[in-house]
């Protein structure tokens, strides 16, 4: 890949949705105002670092078919290469986040020390290109699971020594996030967890990453880090049980661990499917507690049941999950973070724009048949009077806590008249298709 195919592709502009042209917006128009904020505003776009400049395509069975030296030989010249790279995408695409692993933007150094130097080289020349570039990073995050040390846990390893350097790289990324004005900071556990109870402690393992992640709050809020810490939930791959399993599980551990007024959840689309739910219910988990903070937008194969991060294409599912963002009151320190990869044939700077437009167009569509849905009203209207029971006689009292079991008891003896309305799901669903495709 080279920064001039890039070049040679230009500007991607807003044509319209009748348009055939390939390198054009056809739901995105970033300017445009929708429910008093721009579209840009609403959907907040992130590029993926390592799915966009670093993964090569390598998978169990092939070696990599996409070249991401970008012209250099040179370890650092070509992470320099690397970033150039994705700031012009970002300024084709006119995407204005982007997110990134520590191990993802320098190469590694010989031991410890060397790796910060370099990484803190990179810090500073990504920062210059944010500046002449005019982008903002939306998240960071430490990678503690690829390297060989962390094949038994990072902060849940059961060894102490190992959960000093996983620490020492989360202290070395926050400070980085906070110098690039980063909003939020990530934890994905992918080695946070275990393969058999045979050999591990659990509730050791979990005091100790309850422990690790309080460490990482102070130490920010300490350095003045006003945005979201983020967990990311996934219920496996790579690891057999991992600890974050879903949404509702992370919120369990953060609120046990009194860390629920400085964390929230990144909810990624993909693994909420792996985790047996859709992406919709783990928003509104999140929603209900007040704790949705990002998202990464990407989806899975229903043939395939692992995390294959295609890029989005599934109107209903961004419907849906644009529909929950705005119900929730969109974002703040989050994002759409497009934690997507093009399929390993797809191995062209042409294929890597192509990918990120529909991803673009997917969730703009989205954003624009959630608007369709809250304005067309039936489907809230609905839900508003299917609880209606519960504003008034029994039901207020219940919602107010006004009731003891043993009046429960007495009223349920006098009902007589009980009748239990329809869901009605395929009026409503019929609906949604009518709102989809008028
Ligand atoms: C892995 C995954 C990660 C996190 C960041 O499935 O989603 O890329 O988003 O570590
Ligand atoms: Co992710």
């Amino acid at each position: 890949m080279k920064i001039e195919d890039l070049r040679k592709i230009g500007k991607i502009q807003y044509k319209g949705s009748k348009n055939k042209e390939k390198f054009s917006f056809k739901h995105y128009n970033p300017e445009e105002v929708i429910l008093g904020k721009k579209m840009k505003d609403h959907l907040k776009f992130a590029m993926s670092y390592w799915h966009t400049l670093v993964a090569e395509g390598a998978d169990m069975f092939g070696e990599p078919a996409s070249d991401k030296t970008f012209g250099e030989s040179d370890p650092l010249e070509q992470f320099k290469a690397k970033a150039d790279f994705g700031f012009e995408l970002m300024n084709i695409l006119g995407i204005d986040y982007y997110c990134f692993h520590d191990v993802d933007i320098a190469p590694k150094g010989k031991d410890l020390k060397e790796t910060f130097d370099l990484f803190d080289q990179m810090v500073e020349y990504i920062g210059e290109l944010q500046n002449k570039y005019h982008k903002n990073l939306l998240w960071g995050t430490a990678n503690n699971f690829t390297d060989k040390k962390f094949m038994v846990g990072a902060a849940t390893s059961p060894n102490a020594n190992v959960y000093a350097i996983a620490a020492a790289k989360v202290k070395k990324t926050i400070d980085a996030t906070i110098k690039l004005g980063g909003t939020g900071f990530v934890f994905w556990g992918g080695r946070e967890g275990y393969e058999t109870l045979l050999n591990t402690d659990m509730g050791k393992e979990l005091d100790n990453l309850g422990k690790f992640l309080k460490l990482a709050r102070d130490y920010g809020r300490k350095q003045g880090f006003k945005g979201d810490f983020l967990i990311e939930p996934k219920p496996m791959e790579p690891t057999k049980h991992q600890y974050d399993f879903d949404t509702a599980t992370a919120i369990g551990f953060l609120r046990k661990h009194d860390l629920m007024n400085d964390f929230k959840i990144n909810i990624e689309a993909n693994h909420a499917t792996l985790a047996g739910h859709t992406f919709q219910h783990e928003l509104r988990t999140a929603a209900i507690d007040n704790m949705l903070g990002s998202i990464d937008a990407n989806e899975g194969d229903v043939l395939l049941g692992w995390d294959t991060d295609h890029f989005p294409i599934n109107v209903y599912g961004s419907t849906m999950a644009m529909y929950e963002i705005l119900k929730a009151g969109g974002f703040k320190n989050g994002g759409i973070n497009f934690d997507a990869k093009t399929r390993r044939a797809s191995n062209t700077v042409e294929d890597l724009v192509i990918a990120y437009i529909l991803g673009m167009d997917t969730y703009a569509l989205g954003l624009r048949k959630a608007v369709a849905i809250i304005e067309d009203g039936r489907l809230d209207e609905f839900v508003e009077v299917r609880y209606d029971s519960f504003n008034h006689g029994i039901g207020k009292k219940i919602t107010n806590e006004e009731v003891t079991l043993e009046e429960l008891y007495q009223y349920a003896l006098s009902i007589d008249d009980l009748k239990v309305e329809s869901g009605r799901q395929e009026y409503l669903e019929s609906i949604l298709n009518q709102i989809l495709f008028s």
